[in-house]
């Protein structure tokens, strides 16, 4: 699963992604300085069960640090996207063939509208971020058009005419973007659309593509620059949009992470405050001083870590779970304790854990433990957020 970093040229993606992934990518304050994808690693933060079971842990996939568990996620941060991208603007299309692999979208949005539609710096304040938000959604729709709606009227003919479903057509149209039938039926149900499929209208089939993108790669707002004076009127008008909207201040993360790194502070990405450690110079106090008093204090939080967090557990529903090989132990067959925690799907059987964990052990699965309760569990059990199961196989691991 990854979560791909949108937004017009300027908004602060880059800082965002270099404050969540510690990689030096370049940031300057013109629209497209990022021409090509970044990828990267970044974490989500839970809390680690190791002080619930009261034992110590040695994390494998993961890293757990003062009691916080931080799984890796990927996250890849894209150029600027200008109106009339879809149609090849700006970066346009090359931007929009990236997308097709996110699983989520983290919109940045200059909340402090100091940078116009086409990111270019204007006066703080005199451009209104709601309009980024508009535009966005809007390229995102025109680019999903463009895909399915090629030739509509011709194809969806041929469709009638060989009485295949029209959900078949709309799914092959979208493959490439991740859409399933059932997700493109689900959409044709939603829009209301009847009748024959070649007399749907561009309209029609705008509204479709809208519903299908809002439940294939579901978005929030990054309320980003929210340490500058203008961006906390433009926040409540972000939130009226209606998307789950998060102040940030990506530019702080980025200095608090920097600072951590060298041991100046003690900062945990996503923590309230930080504590300074080491001898810093009067200019790093001052700074330091001021992204307490204008994010950490107004807003709990940088705003990044929360983002990354509600993208994986909101937007895409998953949850943590701890697979053990020693239910007793909570370990692997080396000893590690809770080694590893797991980002599934809500709603994902333990079944589908053990397949995931390993082909073999999965379809040879017999059956599973709760490790918290020592009962039994069915390979068909619905895995809850937080468990900590052993799958028992007939087959070996390696
Ligand atoms: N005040 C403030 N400035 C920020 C913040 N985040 C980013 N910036 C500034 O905004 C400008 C643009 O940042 P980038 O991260 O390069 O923006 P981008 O969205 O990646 O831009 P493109 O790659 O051109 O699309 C830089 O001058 C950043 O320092 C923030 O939280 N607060
Ligand atoms: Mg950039």
């Amino acid at each position: 699963m990854q979560v791909g970093i949108v937004g017009k040229p300027n908004a602060g993606k880059s800082t965002f992604f270099s404050a969540a992934t510690l990689t030096l990518v370049p940031i300057a304050n013109y629209p497209f300085t990022t021409i090509k994808p970044n990828h990267g690693i970044s974490y989500l933060r839970t809390q680690c069960i190791h002080t619930e079971l009261g034992v110590e842990d040695n994390p494998q996939n993961s890293k757990c640090i003062d009691g916080e568990r931080f799984i890796p996620i990927d996250i890849i941060d894209l150029p600027g996207l200008v109106p009339g991208a879809s149609e090849g603007r700006g970066l346009g299309n090359q931007f929009l063939d990236e997308l097709r692999k996110a699983d989520a979208l983290i919109h940045v949005v200059d909340a402090s509208g100091s940078t116009n539609s086409e990111g270019k710096l204007t006066q703080p304040g005199a451009h209104n971020p709601v309009d980024d938000v508009v535009f966005l959604e809007t390229e995102l729709k025109m680019w999903m058009l463009r895909i399915v709606g090629k030739d509509w009227e011709k194809t969806a003919k041929k469709t009638e005419l060989a009485g295949e479903d029209p959900a078949s057509l709309v799914a092959e149209r979208l493959s490439g973007l991740g859409v399933n039938k059932g997700q493109a039926e689900n959409g044709i149900k939603k829009a209301n659309l009847r009748g024959k499929p070649s007399a749907w209208t561009k309209e029609d089939l705008l509204k479709l593509v809208d519903i299908i993108r809002k439940e294939t790669k579901p978005l929030l707002l990054a309320a980003n620059k929210i340490d500058l004076p203008t961006s906390t009127g433009n926040v409540n008008r972000l939130k009226q949009m209606g998307e789950l909207t998060i102040p940030v201040s990506a530019e702080a993360e980025l200095a608090l992470r920097r600072a951590a790194e060298k041991r100046l502070i003690e900062y945990k990405p996503g923590d309230p405050d930080f504590r300074v450690l080491g001898a810093v110079s009067p200019e790093q106090k001052a700074a330091l001083e001021m992204i307490r008093e204008k994010v950490l204090k107004p807003i709990g939080s940088t705003g990044v870590q929360a983002c990354i967090n509600s993208a994986f557990l909101n937007l895409l529903n998953m949850i943590v779970v701890y697979p053990v090989e020693n239910p007793e132990k909570f370990s692997d067959h080396d000893g590690n304790v809770l080694p590893d925690a797991y980002l599934v799907p809500n709603g994902t059987t333990l079944k589908e854990l053990a397949l995931k964990i390993h082909t073999e052990i999965g379809e040879q699965m017999l059956y599973g433990i709760n490790a918290r309760s020592g009962m039994r569990l069915s390979d068909n059990y619905v895995l809850k957020t937080q468990d900590v199961v052993s799958i028992v196989s007939a087959a070996k691991r390696a």
